[in-house]
């Protein structure tokens, strides 16, 4: 055995030698790796061995190139070296692939003359989800031998197949049982039955007879699900050249493409939001080994549209549900929705007939709470009353049993209120789900002053078992997400009164990379919410609203009319008339107001709230602020989120504008946060910083 780096090792086995990738944690293409593997091929090469393995220890085969030197100066060897040594390597080279072989780790594997793997391997190029396209031939490559329609796919998605799929479109020869016997045997057969040392580069067979229409017809059915984001365009621009030109100069154009993208902002905002996403998984102070409450069986209270979505994720995950609701009729109704959203579900083929039955079979319906008894988790969901929940509290105190966690999922409320109903208040903590609860990734966990490190921990990892992003936040009215969208709504209420129509603002917040824009998310959650027929007092555009029976989408009108078959939207004059006449009698002053003082007030009060939460300590760290934003809201993730967003325009500059309509405009929203002043005098920033 031979250490060639600090991660790679030569070894042999008889005749085959092995090249042995150690790099924990998932055997990134590090420099020393790259390194390894090019002495690993050379040194192979001039031994007496006749074939030659490729093979991880560890989780995975080599999952990507190390994206952590993404940031700095690029240390030789390059990739290409490594993988012109394997093309050109006068011996049978084998990839053994078990975990991941993801971006630069499938190009290496593409370098080898042959590929095995285990069951349960998958093989993808994610780089699009990291705003880049595989930059180490893997373009060229992977068209080569699966197709261009199947590289589209993969590459503008970045999901991985698995290892049947794999198998059955070639880009691996041999599923094995075990790995390296496996490999091993299938490195022997290379040389005893002499098969050709095979070179991906000098394949067109799979790309030659591509239809004309392929890529126009891809464009098309993907332009809604990648709307703002380059890397998918820039990825089908490869397979095309794939497809029209030679190998070389298809590399030559991958290298160009791949260039330009690096160098922009959506690379850096994706790579930034890929690590900010794992960084939310870290707790200070909350030790990795916190002991944490098994849950066998969840309690959800309120089968409404909250309460349904919650249950749902449990029951997906083969976690038993008990909902309880004050009344059969309301219980049948939530119920009757929940198996409707799964029906629909698997009419679109998601998941099968069976499968829909299977997560029914483990939601149970009930009226009591005392069926709460068993539950190790209860997530109350009925509405935003504090009265209510406090009441709901102290009930669920005498029946839960000890060391359950008891957690609310109120959107805005005083997790330290709802917890002093109770005699622990320890075990009591938020879990904001976002609607669609059973689809929406995000999930708020709210900790509160005596939130025990076992409720957070466990609240975090079930999160995560459900599918969901969880991330810690401290108790705010709004938390970080709904704190941050009050203070986009303020401006955006006062805009249509000084003369922009709720189409226009919408229009530019889509624009900007948004689902949707305020007004019409209005409309879909229903202007009714949290609204009273008796106490309305026409105050503002929405009590007029639904004072004149416009409650949204649901009845078919509310800031913009709704198409009932088709649910498209659009803006209605009476709407935009009575806006008007309401500005008239506040005497407000209508007005041209450009797209930018729009975007401007729309967003720059999110920063500073943001900033403000991050000051205060509600938040973790900046990149918190941005993972609830991308996840909750919809915020464009190819601009980081509102604080990675910030960043990029310029702290300075932010701060200006948002002094500029302190003092034009006023309102405690305005008042500057001290952080954004703080971070532009030294200098730093708002997305690295951490409390
Ligand atoms: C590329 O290859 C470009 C080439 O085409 C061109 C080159 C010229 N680098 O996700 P986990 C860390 S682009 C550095 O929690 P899992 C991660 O931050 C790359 N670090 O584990 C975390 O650190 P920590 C294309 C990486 O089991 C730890 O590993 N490849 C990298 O849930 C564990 O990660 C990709 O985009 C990396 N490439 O999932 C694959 N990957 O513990 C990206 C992970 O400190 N990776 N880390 O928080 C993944 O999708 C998942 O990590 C994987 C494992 C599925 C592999």
């Amino acid at each position: 055995m031979t250490q060639l780096t600090q991660s790679v090792r030569l070894e042999f086995d008889d005749d085959v030698a092995l090249i042995r990738i150690d790099n924990p944690p998932v055997n990134a293409l590090s420099q020393h790796v790259r390194q390894g593997l090019l002495d690993g091929v050379t040194q192979a090469e001039s031994s007496d061995a006749k074939s030659i393995v490729v093979i991880c220890d560890g989780r995975t085969f080599i999952a990507g190139a190390d994206i952590t030197e993404f940031s700095g100066p690029p240390q030789p060897p390059d990739l290409q070296s490594v993988q012109d040594a394997m093309e050109n390597c006068s011996k049978p080279i084998i990839a053994a692939v078990h975990g991941t072989a993801l971006g630069g780790g499938l190009e290496v594997a593409l370098c080898a003359h042959y590929r095995v793997g285990v069951a349960g391997s998958k093989y993808g190029l994610p780089e699009v989800k990291l705003g880049l396209l595989p930059g180490a031939g893997g373009t060229q490559r992977l068209p080569r031998i699966t197709g261009a329609a199947k590289a589209l796919e993969m590459m503008t998605s970045g999901e991985p197949i698995d290892a049947q799929e794999a198998f059955q479109c070639g880009l691996i020869d041999e599923l094995v049982e075990d790995l390296e016997n496996g490999a091993v045997a299938f490195a022997r057969r290379a040389v005893t039955e002499q098969m050709p040392l095979l070179r991906i580069r000098d394949r067109n067979d799979k790309v030659a007879n591509t239809p004309e229409s392929l890529f126009h017809d891809f464009r098309t059915s993907i332009a809604r699900r990648t709307r703002g984001f380059l890397a998918p365009e820039y990825n089908i621009r490869c397979i095309e050249a794939a497809v029209e030109l030679d190998f070389e100069a298809g590399l030559k154009r991958e290298q160009e493409l791949f260039r330009d993208l690096m160098k922009g902002t959506q690379s850096k905002a994706q790579q930034y939001y890929f690590f900010a996403e794992r960084a939310a998984l870290k707790i200070p102070g909350l030790p990795k080994d916190t002991p944490t409450v098994e849950v066998s069986r969840c309690g959800v209270l309120g089968a409404g549209t909250m309460g349904g979505g919650i249950a749902m994720n449990f029951a997906n995950s083969g976690i038993p549900v008990t909902i309880v609701e004050r009344d059969d009729e309301a219980l049948q109704r939530g119920l009757g929705v929940v198996r409707s959203n799964y029906e629909r579900t698997a009419a679109r083929g998601g998941i099968s007939s069976d499968d829909v039955e299977t997560r029914m079979g483990l939601i149970s319906g009930s009226t009591d709470m005392g069926d709460f008894a068993d539950c190790d988790l209860i997530i109350e969901a009925v509405f935003e009353n504090m009265a209510l929940k406090k009441e709901i509290f102290e009930q669920l105190d005498g029946i839960c049993k000890d060391g359950a966690v008891l957690a609310s999922n109120t959107s805005a409320l005083d997790i330290n209120e709802i917890a002093s109903a109770t005699s622990r208040p320890d075990a009591v903590i938020g879990m904001h789900f976002f609607s669609p609860a059973n689809v929406m990734k995000m999930l708020e966990v709210v900790r509160g002053d005596a939130t025990s490190n076992t409720a957070i921990a466990t609240a975090m990892g079930i999160g995560r078992s459900i599918g969901k992003t969880p991330v810690l936040c401290g108790v705010c009215h709004g938390f970080v997400g709904n704190r941050m969208l009050f203070m986009r709504g303020i401006e955006a209420e006062k805009m249509i009164l000084e003369g922009a129509p709720p189409s226009r603002i919408d229009q530019i917040l889509f624009d900007f990379g948004f689902p949707m824009g305020p007004f019409a998310m209005s409309d879909l959650a229903g202007l009714d919410i949290g609204w009273d027929a008796a106490t309305s007092s026409g105050s503002t555009v929405r009590e007029l609203l639904c004072e004149s029976g416009r409650r949204g989408q649901k009845n078919g009108s509310g800031y913009y009319n709704y198409d009932p078959k088709t649910r498209a939207a659009t803006p209605d004059s009476e709407v935009e008339e009575m806006i008007q006449a309401f500005a008239e009698r506040q005497g407000i002053v209508r007005r041209e107001i450009t797209d930018q003082e729009i975007l401007e007030r729309c967003l720059y009060p999110m920063v500073n709230e943001g900033a403000k939460i991050l000051d205060e300590g509600i938040a973790i760290r900046g990149s918190d602020v941005d993972v609830v934003w991308i996840n909750g809201y919809g915020w464009p993730m190819y601009t980081g989120g509102p604080m990675f967003w910030a960043d990029t325009i310029g702290l300075q500059e932010v701060a200006e504008r948002i002094q500029h309509y302190a003092s034009t405009l006023g309102g405690d929203h305005w008042e500057i946060s001290p952080l954004i002043q703080n971070q532009v005098s030294d200098g730093g920033s708002l997305s690295t910083y951490a409390n």
